[in-house]
């Protein structure tokens, strides 16, 4: 999965990927802050989640456009502590939705540890834009929460995703494979083979002989015919 960790500058994006990554991840940074990137592999019961934190400078836009193409999944993270950050924090939110329009989203709110913080029913009235997405109080530093956080995401995310995820459980390994799965989900070729080919990228599947054959990951399998049980853990 690539799951995208967007919000304003100093809410704890990098420390929370840095968390989530067991530290396997690289913060292209110039004094403390992002300036690229952050990037970071986390593995969820077998499964690999590509973690993409984008600079939370306002100038870094394209970057921020360039790293969010294509994500299956946004952390939207703001600060619980500082009233201040507010305001950015509602920019970028627009602008995370409508570079991903209908990917699904989950909010950390980060820095819970401090005595300080918001709770969650201030934050909703702070942050009106958060009505209708869950919002999970977390700390970056401590990792409370982060792990059901980031489980929710990618159990919504392959829920989005479910009929075409069932249909890879369903005909991993078979000789005519995609072709099966192109008559069940009523999809023509090309788009059939770009299913494949994403989440191949996002190494949930193999691809083999020519594209009409592919063959799902076995940890990924149980997940893929029952999201649920990221849930469960
Ligand atoms: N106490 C506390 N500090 C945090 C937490 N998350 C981030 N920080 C601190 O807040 C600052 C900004 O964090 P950083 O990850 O660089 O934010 P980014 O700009 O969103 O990438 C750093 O000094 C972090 O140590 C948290 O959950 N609790
Ligand atoms: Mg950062």
């Amino acid at each position: 999965m690539k799951i995208v960790v967007t919000g304003p500058y100093e809410a704890g994006k990098s420390l929370m990927i840095h968390h989530i990554t067991n530290g396997a991840c690289i913060n292209v940074e110039r004094r403390g802050t992002t300036i690229a990137m952050d990037h970071g592999l986390a593995n969820v019961d077998g499964m690999s989640v590509f973690m993409f934190g984008t600079p939370g400078l306002l100038r870094f836009r394209t970057m921020r456009k360039i790293l969010s193409e294509g994500a299956d999944g946004i952390i939207f993270v703001v600060d619980s502590v500082d009233p201040e950050s507010d305001a950015r924090a509602k920019l970028f939110f627009r602008e995370i939705a409508f570079f991903l329009p209908g990917v699904p989203c989950v909010v950390a709110a980060n820095k819970q540890d401090l005595a300080k913080s918001r709770p969650i029913d201030q934050l909703r009235k702070n942050l009106r834009f958060l009505a209708g997405l869950p919002v999970f109080p977390v700390s970056a530093k401590t990792g409370e929460n982060v792990d059901s956080m980031l489980r929710t995401l990618l159990y919504l995310v392959m829920m989005q995703w479910s009929t075409v995820f069932a249909k890879f459980a369903e005909f991993s390994g078979d000789k005519k494979g995609l072709n099966k799965m192109m008559k069940d989900l009523n999809l023509e070729r090309e788009q059939a083979v770009g299913y494949l080919r994403r989440f191949e990228l996002r190494k949930l599947l193999e691809v083999q002989v020519g594209d009409e054959q592919f063959v799902v990951k076995d940890a990924v399998r149980p997940l893929l015919e029952n999201p649920v049980l990221l849930m469960k853990r």
